[in-house]
């Protein structure tokens, strides 16, 4: 059985939810609190598993990964039967650098553990403005690549799709604008209407606080 290690409002593993449902993959959520007070992932029970101290973490019988964007592809290579890369290049490719804007240049400087550095060591709160800065610069970009629809890259849902909605369901929680992005607001929009989605969402989620 398929676990994935996940915090109902960390993005990485929302990606990787939306992915296990896609698949139809059978799959336990184990719960591992972020929360200020809590920090499961900074505990030795679970820092033995991901030395990294991040969510998510992924268990396949004996396989162990860390990183979203391994679990992504081992998911997509090892259960093939739904793909959510498509065969065709450069398409492949193009997905894939979709995807690498959000994992390696949005999300990386908008975690939690970076929001709580600058705070502490510049005695500044950056959340809004360090927030919406980044947002609208990765965002921009990421306009100009997406689709009129339905889904980021026209009528294919890709793994862009699912690195999509969890750093635009930050962006809103943050209140960041989103008027400027009207074929990203279309394809979140979009996917946000489907079962796979609603059930990976962070209120979906067991460990949720309301
Ligand atoms: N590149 C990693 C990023 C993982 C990551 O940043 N996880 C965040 C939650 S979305 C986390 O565990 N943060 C804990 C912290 O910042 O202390 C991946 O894609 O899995």
């Amino acid at each position: 059985m398929i676990k994935l290690y996940s915090y109902w409002r960390s993005s990485a593993a929302y990606r990787v939810r939306i992915a296990l449902n896609l698949k139809g993959l059978d799959h336990e959520i184990v719960p591992v609190s972020l929360a200020p007070g809590e920090s499961e992932h900074r505990q030795v029970a679970y820092r033995k598993k991901n030395p990294q101290m991040l969510v998510p973490f992924f268990e396949d019988g004996n396989v162990a990964i860390g990183q979203s964007m391994a679990m992504l592809e081992y998911l997509e290579e090892t259960y093939p039967d739904v793909k959510l890369l498509p065969d065709e290049q450069p398409l492949r490719s193009q997905v894939r650098a979709f995807c690498n804007m959000i994992a390696c240049d949005i999300h990386p400087i908008l975690n939690l553990r970076i929001l709580q550095y600058i705070k502490s060591e510049f005695d500044t709160d950056p959340a809004a403005h360090w927030y919406g800065h980044w947002i609208h610069e990765g965002f921009k970009a990421l306009e100009q690549f997406a689709s009129d629809g339905p889904f980021v890259f026209g009528d294919e849902l890709t793994l862009a799709d699912a690195f999509l909605v969890p750093q635009m369901y930050n962006a809103r929680r943050f209140e960041i604008p989103m008027a400027d992005y009207p074929k990203l607001v279309t394809a979140v929009d979009h996917c946000n209407e489907l079962g796979e989605f609603l059930d990976a969402a962070p209120e979906s989620q067991s460990d949720a606080i309301a």
